[in-house]
């Protein structure tokens, strides 16, 4: 799926039938279950995060697929309920000083049911979609154990007392959006303390493009405190706190342009935060959310195009996704290590064999000047990036732009073709 950028089968199979055939019956062998995928996400995630800061975040993306009414494919309501599809709730394991994308860490994928289920408050968190959140986190923390520190990172969503009394220990740190205002020990809200607190710094701060907006520069006002958030009267789990002592930050955008919304942030923590600096570094660590949405767009619209995916019935859908997600996460990885910026090795990408094309691909691009010569440690992700690119037609030169992702799949659509060629010399050679 990386190097082909698709999840169709028949293309996966590069027009070779009886393979395009065993791929149909491994994602329809019962023994292939979506959970065993998702265990595999992480089989590599536990060595890169050692010794690092780790932002572990978690989002979940409703994946659409086209249905008739005749034929839903076994799949679920999605979106608003007019849409029929699976969800996809995954673990991303990210750098927190370089920013650098290290690996899924583990999720969910599943189909919603058709039966009525009774009103959300009645229900015992057990037998909630919001279980997610936390049983994500808490299936995390053994892959994560080598990390020198985590901070789950995760949308509003996520913002439930139960979550922030259950999560957080040790090493293991929390941080997300306010969703509802929260009731504070103190006797009044948290918004209503916010409030109380005056803005102590400004920043301008570049905000990324998004579907529903173009980027630009913000300005932003902050402030920060503490607040003991109170546990709901109304909780069905027993043995929690009566409260949980939190950081807040809040981030107001002051001279939003015309016609759009102003960035409005008010975040919760369990890190330290007695500084504009300590709270300006956890907006920072807050806007890095934006690289699992980008998962999401590698997954989607933006590479392996999974909703075009004709696969019939959901239990074949859900592994395709589960298997699809990886995929995504190595894509991003491999468009990350263009610029070096980490130390992965290219093991974690390619096989034996293709890194032994690699290295014999490189000689061509070799001798020329010392410019453009590979500056990255041979078998690095780094090494193979610059190579893919090159095979891509970029110029190689450190000083022009970066290759662009259409580079990157134009060298990689070429190497697939001399990785191929490449394993039939012993096919074909006497
Ligand atoms: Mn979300």
């Amino acid at each position: 799926m990386v190097l082909r950028e698709t999840v169709c089968l028949r293309r996966l199979a590069g027009g070779n039938h009886s393979e395009e055939i065993r791929y149909g019956r491994f994602l329809g062998n019962e023994a292939v279950t979506v959970e065993r995928v998702i265990e595999g996400w992480s089989d590599r995630t536990g060595l890169a995060v050692a010794g690092r800061h780790v932002l572990a975040l978690q989002d979940t993306s409703e994946i659409k697929f086209a249905t008739t009414p005749d034929n839903r494919r076994d799949l679920g309501k999605i979106k608003k309920g007019n849409c029929w599809g699976v969800l996809l709730h995954p673990m991303l394991a990210l750098d927190a000083e370089r920013g650098s994308c290290l690996g899924l860490v583990g999720g969910r994928v599943w189909t919603r049911s058709e039966e009525e289920l009774p009103p959300h408050a009645d229900r015992p968190l057990s037998e909630k979609e919001s279980r997610r959140w936390i049983e994500t986190a808490e299936a995390a923390k053994p892959v994560l154990a080598q990390a020198s520190m985590v901070t789950f990172i995760a949308d509003r969503e996520s913002d439930f007392f139960v979550m922030w009394a259950r999560v957080p220990d040790g090493p293991f740190h929390l941080q997300t959006r306010v969703m509802h205002d929260h009731a504070l020990l103190s006797g009044t809200t948290l918004r209503r303390a916010v409030q109380e607190v005056a803005f102590c710094d400004e920043q301008v701060i570049e905000l990324r493009e998004r579907a529903d907006r173009p980027a630009r520069k913000a300005r932003l006002c902050l402030r920060f405190g503490e607040a003991t958030i109170k546990r709901p009267a109304n909780l069905r789990e027993a043995d929690l706190p009566k409260g949980v002592t939190l950081r807040w930050v809040e981030v107001v955008e002051t001279a939003a342009p015309e016609g759009v919304a102003p960035l409005h942030w008010l975040l919760l923590t369990t890190h330290a935060v007695n500084s504009p600096a300590q709270a300006w570094q956890i907006v920072a660590w807050y806007k890095q959310r934006w690289v699992i949405e980008q998962l999401f767009r590698t997954l989607k619209s933006q590479g392996l195009k999974i909703e075009d995916s004709q696969l019939q019935s959901a239990p074949r859908l859900e592994k395709l996704v589960a298997i699809a997600a990886k995929a995504a996460a190595i894509v991003m990885q491999l468009v990350q290590a263009r610029d070096g910026r980490d130390d992965q090795p290219a093991s974690l990408i390619f096989t034996a064999p293709e890194v032994d094309t690699l290295a014999a691909l490189e000689t061509r691009f070799k001798g020329k000047t010392r410019l453009q010569t590979n500056p990255h440690p041979r078998y690095s992700l780094a090494w193979a990036a610059w190579i893919i690119a090159k095979l891509g037609g970029w110029n190689g030169y450190a000083s022009s732009k970066p290759p662009g992702p259409i580079t990157f799949y134009n060298g990689l659509a070429y190497f697939r073709a001399c990785a191929d060629g490449w394993a039939l010399r012993d096919v074909y050679m006497p």
